[in-house]
């Protein structure tokens, strides 16, 4: 039987690199609450993300989860239903009711055509998403946000690295947060950050991820435990130095892919944005059964019964999870709903080969007619 091919593998140092790294963790015996490693990768990713002010996570949710609440938002926020399940929880989770807004069918991030049309006098955010690290039109939402009195927290999960214009992508909005989940280009095992603009933001979030203490005798907020350990912070200052040439390595897989791919009638693949310095995170193509001839779900069981395991990142759509039967309009969201029924990301990391990414478009135009 051929190996399994799964939709990431994640990128990891040698063992003998890491063993390195933390082998200083058995003299000082500190394992966590914002230890030396901690510290050390904070400063390594205010260089690498170009950004004034970041704060580190136990995961890419918990950031999202208190984010939310250190802007002491409240009523209603704009969002996208084209997510993982994790940007709408979270908002849910805050109290807070999500409004969905649709997905431009470009690059499936928020339509920005739509967004003022929901804005109600309850409105107090705006969380669009930078899905698959395609980058939302930052100075439209920063003119609606400014017009309405909005605060602006991008989910940029997935857009590591991401650069627009030589600027780092942390530097827009209120703030944004990145994770550094295993799956991702950037990976503290579990892990995830949030850089911010204003320095307030920052002392919120610290008390927030340590149980609201602000001293020994002094606990004045309702926090949570979202630290990151000291083994998760290692793991990502040695990932940090091999980033670059990891996203270096995907960049040509995803070059294979679109050689192969764009130009198929019926299948849509996104092409980088000039001003854009991607991190080649995602590969989404798009099937429309009438043109290509077949569906995404054959083309995803095709796979499977290769062992290529590609998958409907995001389907279904968050504004139909059961956890929300009967409260959301599904309706509302309508390009969302068609992209989310015919997308399928396919395999993609660093060590992907390009023998593989051959053997992956060959089953995908198998039967295909020009
Ligand atoms: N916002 C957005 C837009 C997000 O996409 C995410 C996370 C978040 C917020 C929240 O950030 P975190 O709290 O996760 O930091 C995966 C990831 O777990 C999740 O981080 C990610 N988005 C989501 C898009 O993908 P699943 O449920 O699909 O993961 P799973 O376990 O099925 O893994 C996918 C594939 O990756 C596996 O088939 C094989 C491979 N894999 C996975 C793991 C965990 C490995 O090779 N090694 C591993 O250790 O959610």
């Amino acid at each position: 039987m051929d190996k399994s091919i799964f939709v990431t593998r994640p990128s990891m140092p040698l063992i003998e690199e890491y063993i390195k790294e933390i082998e200083p963790i058995w003299k000082s015996a500190w394992l966590t609450n914002m230890g030396q490693y901690h510290n050390q990768l904070e400063k390594q990713l205010v260089d690498y993300l170009g950004v004034e002010n970041i704060s580190l996570f136990t995961n890419g949710h918990m950031a999202l989860e208190l984010v939310i609440q250190a802007m002491n938002l409240t009523g209603e926020v704009i969002t996208t239903p084209f997510t993982f399940a994790s940007t709408t929880h979270a908002i849910v989770r805050n109290g807070l009711t999500p409004v969905f807004c649709d997905v431009n069918p470009d690059d499936y991030t928020i339509d920005i055509t739509k967004i003022e049309k929901l804005i109600t006098d309850k409105t107090s955010a705006i969380i669009p998403v930078h899905v698959y690290g395609n980058i939302c039109n930052l100075s439209e939402i920063e003119r609606i946000a400014k017009k309405y009195d909005l605060k602006v927290i991008y989910d940029a999960a997935h857009a590591f690295g991401v650069k627009i214009n030589g600027q780092g992508i942390g530097n827009f909005g209120d703030a944004s947060m990145f994770s550094f989940h295993a799956t991702k280009v950037f990976n503290t095992i579990e892990g995830g950050a949030v850089t911010f603009s204003n320095s307030k933001i920052g002392k919120q979030l610290y008390k927030l991820k340590n149980f609201g203490i602000q001293s020994d005798v002094l606990v004045d907020g309702v926090g949570s435990n979202a630290k990151m350990n000291e083994f998760q912070a290692a793991m990502g200052i040695c990932n940090l130095r091999h980033v670059t040439a990891e996203i270096l390595k995907r960049k040509i897989v995803v070059e294979r892919y679109r050689e192969r791919l764009s130009g198929v009638s019926g299948i849509k693949v996104i092409n980088d944005a000039q001003e854009i310095k991607s991190n080649y995170s995602y590969f989404p193509v798009v099937f429309d059964e009438k043109m290509f001839g077949f569906t995404r779900n054959e083309i995803c069981d095709k796979l499977g019964e290769n062992n290529i395991f590609a998958r409907k990142y995001f389907y279904p759509l968050t504004n139909t999870f059961d956890c929300y039967h009967g409260r959301f309009d599904v309706n509302a969201t309508p390009i969302a709903q068609y992209i989310a029924k015919r997308v399928l990301t396919l395999p993609l990391y660093a060590d992907l080969s390009i023998d593989d990414v051959d053997k992956i478009c060959n089953i995908i135009l198998d039967g295909y007619q020009k």
